[in-house]
């Protein structure tokens, strides 16, 4: 059973109120310095706003600890998700491999950056790396551990108010999967010209043979005159989910895994399920959900359809929570566009906008999937050339959008990848290069000379300066104010002008307002009529470094390049 946790609500409102009145300004976790959010020197810093003699206090062992943000973590399936390839996170038995209880070792890890949601890819058995490719829909794989340590894994999430949701595979499972074995050999059995008996093997109605080669995507049974379906590769045999016994089997392997404490499914490839018939796909995942609803009241679904924001706008109408937004993501994705510069804050601001209006047509419900990059693409750190403001900036906006953001493990240390090959891409987490506890072997079939630019994470975790705490930074702020990821966005037209934008967040009775600047120098804002005139500075990202200034003053906001002010 999931535990449920009611809102949590650790507002620190007299260390904030104490904060404020005595002008410290920046307001930061855990007594940390805030990454980027450099002292200024400027006496006329208005309350909230950090100043060269505070930042001093604030750093004097004798002070007392600087206050930390509000912590609002409310228990719906708004989260922010860190995603893990199972396999090169962390080992917890020295074979090499990384598996479920090397992962349940590094829970306070993922909360301690400010995540409160976990995506598992495969971890069904299956006979590839990777596990894209399913020989048992009813058990983890071997490798990464038993069905014993998932309900430990999710056990200990629940405790941290994490959820865990796992990858179902279910457009296709593995060549080998016993169906499939069993349709392939009574199909070679078969005289030739025999139509097959269902009745004795129905497992042949579970995948979509013929005996025509339909097109590109049919492969040879070999040893018959048959052919099968698979869209990805041969060793990927499509699912006839049309078939209603492969649809029962399905809801069975929802029980299983709800059953073991599991919080939601992503859809892998559900555009793909029928390849011909976005409208059938659209009334599958609908069913599927409402199943898994029925088993679960609060069962989440994030579903992966790689298609422009006009077809995942259609996708939305199956009423299920969550797509991810491929029109943020990849290198040319608009995040890393404008984490770089080359795409200005206000585009930015309106593409945010039109996601809330066309997704939010279709599904009022809706919440919205942003990731920068997946387990499928080269990482953000190659797309910017490990530019360390770009890496920022575009996290910072990451975390600055609605709905549920994805983080891929490793992109708050500024991993990178190398090439095409996936392997490449799913390569060990950097805990440390001193402390070779947990630490994975990179999957075989990656390259061997991969050598990362940035510092691993326990290095960077003291560093206040470093990608992971900016990232921690971004998030605290996140989790102190809902109305980020829930908050109905209205743009600031008359501010709002190639690199400079200025939102309003409104959820619940609150809002906040948040200004962007993504070019390279400073500018000030006038934001008298945007805001309530006592509004004071909320939260910082500055991701050019230390030599910046920030000042309110009337309203009048100066911003440096390459940051993001939240504003309350
Ligand atoms: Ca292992
Ligand atoms: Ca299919």
């Amino acid at each position: 059973m999931k535990k449920k946790l009611t809102v949590v609500n650790r507002i620190v409102a007299l260390g904030l109120a104490a904060c404020l009145l005595a002008g410290c300004g920046n307001i930061r976790p855990s007594g940390e310095a805030a990454p980027g959010a450099a002292p200024t020197d400027n006496a006329e810093a208005a309350p909230g706003v950090a100043s060269a003699d505070n930042a001093e206090t604030a750093t004097d062992a004798t002070a007392p600890p600087a206050p930390t943000l509000p912590v609002n973590i409310i228990d719906d399936n708004y989260r922010n998700y860190y995603e893990i390839f199972p396999g090169s996170f962390a080992d917890s038995n020295g074979d090499g491999c990384g598996d479920l209880a090397g992962i349940e070792s590094k829970l306070d890890y993922i909360t301690d950056l400010g995540c409160n949601g976990i995506w598992l890819t495969p971890i069904m058995e299956a006979p590839s790396y990777h596990k894209y490719d399913t020989t048992d829909y009813y058990s983890v794989d071997p490798a990464f551990g038993t069905n014993d340590d998932f309900r430990s894994l999710a056990d200990a999430c629940h405790e941290k108010g994490i959820r865990l949701i796992i990858d179902l595979v279910i457009n296709h499972s593995s060549n080998e999967h016993p169906w499939f074995k069993e349709a392939c050999d009574y199909l070679r059995s078969l005289p030739e010209g025999e139509e097959p008996d269902l009745s004795v093997c129905p497992y042949v109605a579970y995948y979509l043979f013929s005996r025509e080669k339909i097109d590109g995507t049919y492969c040879d049974v070999p040893g018959s005159d048959w052919y099968y379906e698979a869209v990805f590769y041969y060793t990927q045999p499509d699912l006839n989910l049309s078939n209603q016994a492969v649809a029962e089997e399905l809801k069975k392997v929802a029980d299983h895994w709800i059953d073991l404490g599991c919080d939601g499914f992503r859809m892998d490839a559900a555009m793909h399920y029928d390849d011909s018939s976005s409208t059938y796909n659209i009334e599958f995942l609908h069913d599927y959900y409402e199943y898994c609803l029925s088993r679960d009241p609060d069962f989440y679904m994030v579903s992966e359809v790689w298609a422009p924001e006009k077809t995942i706008a259609e996708y939305y109408a199956s009423a299920t929570p969550s797509f991810f937004n491929f029109d943020a993501a990849d290198a040319e994705g608009k995040l890393i566009k404008a984490g770089r510069g080359t795409l200005g804050a206000d585009k930015f601001v309106r593409a945010c906008l039109e996601y809330q209006e066309t997704f939010g047509a279709a599904n009022p419900d809706y919440i919205d999937a942003p990731f920068i990059t997946n387990h499928d693409m080269g990482r953000v750190a190659n797309a910017v050339m490990s530019d360390p403001v770009a890496l920022k900036m575009t996290a910072g906006l990451l975390l600055s959008m609605n709905g549920s953001p994805f983080i891929y493990y490793g992109e708050e240390i500024g991993m990178k990848s190398k090439g095409k090959p996936d392997e490449n891409k799913r390569l060990h987490m950097n805990w440390s290069v001193t402390d070779t506890t947990g630490i994975c072997k990179d999957p075989e079939g990656a390259d061997k000379d991969i050598e990362q630019n940035f510092a691993p994470a326990d290095e960077q975790m003291k560093d206040p300066d470093s990608l992971y705490s900016y990232y921690k930074e971004a998030l605290a702020i996140r989790n102190a104010y809902p109305e980020i990821a829930r908050g109905e966005i209205e743009i600031a037209e008359g501010l709002t002008d190639g690199n400079i934008a200025v939102i309003t967040k409104t959820w619940n009775g609150e809002s906040i307002t948040i200004v962007y600047n993504n070019g390279d120098d400073a500018a000030e804002v006038d934001l008298s009529g945007v805001m309530d005139a006592d509004a004071t500075v909320a939260g910082v990202l500055c991701a050019a470094g230390s030599d910046t200034n920030i000042s309110l003053h009337n309203s009048a906001l100066t911003i440096p390049g390459k940051c993001i002010i939240y504003l309350k």
